[in-house]
């Protein structure tokens, strides 16, 4: 069967992370995650697996300085996000700092600010610190998907067709239909912080609705390649599809759910703290009872970590990856948030992927490797990376979530967790083990 959509971009025809871990066969878990030369390495932030903390967040760094003028599409300003003593703003601070408020964030405390004398969010934030008056005050960080960052793309051949996708053998693994007997995510939404959706994929229709759009204001959440690589690592729209993927994964194993996407990353796969800040606030705002979260950083940020506390205690589940870097010495945020259902990719039977990583954000695993679902212009593509398994946690929340509706978030990480296939994993490095949709809902 041919698509005539399926984009023929040299990019999608391989999936890089795949070979790897094919060439490694039973390769140990230590085994970093290289992609070929030209295309890790380049001054684009691309991270390598075994790279230690600090030039992770040098590079990190250098990331968000160089995406506050080329990467993104909007021309919005990189923001600090501040909390004032008193939660109150201190005028005498902002206008020492040369600075004022252009949002504000009653769910948080937080308060978004801006220069008015052109100074970089990091200067900004320096001036703003020295201020009694400020409790906290942190420039705006770059956050990704991990498969945009290791150089995991799409593998596309445009002979995908629907009942490859539902003859996934993992499916059979994880008990998926005799689960949809018990539940369905029926009434259930799942929110969807992505690079956006194809709303025209067939596949998807009546299956979402439009959250918001962070990465272009004013349009909606879909996705949208520009054709450029912005991010200078050699691949260009490295993660157009990404969320359609996703989206996908959702629609396949929470088939009556309703999914909300927001658009926070862009076609390379990048995107702002500050975004997925104020998208998990909407989020929650908007209803959602699970917020799928295939993204990260290396670095902590208080404002991402006070939207997974505000989501929590409104009895909203949040899943993350926690990253394709194939190590425990480094994990990522907000997968190491404790209230953040950390998810690792493994193979069907439950044992962990060589290049998905491991550690404390580490809860449970679900299948990540050559993953096949929807991707845009109405085909599919496989896939590989925690972003996937991600997915599929997601799902599984909101079919626990349908079975037990009061359930709070820590009780529904809980019966994931004690439900799921020790595996060969190892107790308290690749967590409780790959998840069983049956086994969570019994
Ligand atoms: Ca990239
Ligand atoms: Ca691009
Ligand atoms: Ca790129």
């Amino acid at each position: 069967m041919t698509h005539p959509h399926v984009p023929l971009r040299p990019l999608i025809l391989v999936s890089l992370l795949g070979l790897a871990f094919a060439s490694w066969g039973c390769g140990t878990r230590n085994a970093p995650v290289t992609a070929p030369p030209g295309l890790n390495g380049a001054p684009s932030g691309a991270v390598a697996g075994s790279a230690p903390r600090g030039k992770d967040e040098e590079h990190s760094r250098a990331f968000g300085e160089r995406t506050a003028g080329r990467n993104q599409n909007n021309a919005a300003p990189w923001v600090v996000l501040v909390e004032f003593a008193r939660n109150t703003p201190d005028q005498g601070a902002l206008a020492a700092s040369g600075a004022v408020v252009s949002s504000f964030y009653p769910e948080t405390g937080l308060y978004e600010v801006i220069s008015t004398r052109g100074e970089s969010a990091t200067e900004l934030a320096e001036h703003l610190r020295s201020h009694p008056g400020v409790i906290a005050a942190e420039a705006d960080h770059g956050i990704e998907s991990p498969e945009a960052r290791g150089m995991s793309v799409s593998f596309n051949d445009g002979d995908f067709v629907r009942s490859d996708v539902d003859g996934q053998s993992f499916l059979e693994a994880l008990h998926v239909a005799a689960a949809h007997a018990l539940a369905t995510g029926d009434g259930l939404r799942i929110a969807l912080l992505d690079t956006g959706i194809d709303p025209n994929h067939p596949d998807l229709d009546g299956r979402f609705t439009a959250g918001r759009n962070m990465v272009e204001n004013g349009t909606a959440p879909w996705e949208r390649a520009d054709g450029v690589d912005n991010d200078l690592d050699g691949a260009v729209d490295e993660a157009y599809g990404h969320g359609t993927h996703l989206a996908g994964l959702l629609a396949t194993l929470a088939p009556d759910a309703e999914i909300v996407v927001y658009r926070v990353l862009d076609a390379e796969g990048r995107g702002k703290a500050s975004d997925v800040h104020q998208a998990i606030i909407r989020a929650v705002q908007d209803g959602a009872d699970v917020i799928n979260l295939s993204l990260g950083m290396y670095e902590p940020f208080l404002a991402v970590e006070k939207a997974v506390t505000f989501a929590e205690d409104h009895g909203v589940v949040v899943v993350a990856a926690v990253g394709n870097d194939a190590t425990d010495s480094h994990g990522q945020y907000p997968a190491l948030y404790p209230a953040v259902i950390g998810v690792g990719s493994s193979d069907a039977a439950g044992t962990l992927s060589p290049f998905s990583s491991y550690g404390p954000s580490l809860a449970v695993t679900a299948p990540g490797e050559g993953i096949l679902s929807l991707y845009p212009g109405g085909s599919y593509a496989a896939w590989t990376g925690t972003s996937m398994a991600s997915a599929m946690v997601s799902a599984l929340c909101a079919l626990v979530l349908e079975r037990s509706p009061d359930l709070a978030p820590g009780e529904v990480a809980q019966r994931i967790e004690t439900s799921a296939v020790p595996g060969t994993g190892i107790p308290g490095i690749t967590g409780a083990g790959r998840i069983d949709f049956l086994n969570a809902l019994e």
